[in-house]
């Protein structure tokens, strides 16, 4: 299998994260790539129109994207070990979809700065975005700490690379103050060898 890759890509760093935690890095070779919005650059269009990564090439049928559809699929091949059964496997991809919500918004913060042209940026859409992290950051602090600290699930995984994302470009904002437990748990978790070997380096 071929992973269409960037080592700054949050996205990107779950399915990493799932492969270090599994066991099957071997098994996945990394094509790097990159590319925005106005400018694809070397993103792969033929296998995702989207022109986004994460991609996964396969030899037994078509590419797969999106972060959350290759996570699960690598997972199937590792035995379902990090989408529990039952009742919590909704819990997991509910926190799954808020982490990965919280990115869609980051990571359009950092294009807003980046790629759209200083006179024609709209700061009230920035906080906007911004405002949506900070909800998904109470909850998370409010209701999830309970199963962020049960067994390992691919929530957790796209959570902790969420907020390591936050620290990446958006340091600034200071997304633990009133947070500790978040923070506490972000901090633990950050241990793990998974982790450490992915931290997105600029
Ligand atoms: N929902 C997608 C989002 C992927 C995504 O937005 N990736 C960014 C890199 S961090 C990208 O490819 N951006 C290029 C673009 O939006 O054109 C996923 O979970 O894989």
């Amino acid at each position: 299998m071929r992973l269409y890759y960037s080592p700054t890509s949050p996205y990107v760093r779950k399915v990493m994260v799932l492969l270090h935690e599994t066991g099957m890095l071997d098994q996945v070779e990394l094509i790097s790539v990159g590319g925005t919005p106005v400018d694809t650059g070397t993103l792969p269009l033929a296998l995702n129109p989207l022109g986004k990564i994460p991609a996964l090439e396969r030899a037994d049928g078509p590419a797969l994207y999106d972060s959350r559809v290759i996570c699960r699929y690598l997972d199937s091949l590792a035995g379902n070990r990090l989408y529990p059964a039952g009742n919590r496997l909704w819990d997991t991809l509910t926190l799954e979809a808020t982490a990965d919500g919280m990115l869609d918004a980051a990571v359009l913060m950092v294009y807003e700065t980046r790629v759209r042209p200083e006179e024609k940026r709209f700061e009230p859409w920035v906080e906007g975005q911004w405002g949506k992290i900070d909800r998904a950051l109470d909850a998370l602090e409010s209701r999830w700490i309970a199963h962020l600290t049960g067994p390992l699930d691919m929530g957790q995984v796209a959570v902790a690379c969420a907020l390591d994302y936050l620290d990446f470009r958006h340091a600034g904002r200071a997304w633990r103050s009133a947070r500790p437990d978040l923070a506490a748990w972000h901090a633990r978790f950050a241990d793990r060898l998974s982790m450490a070997a992915t931290v997105p380096v600029a």
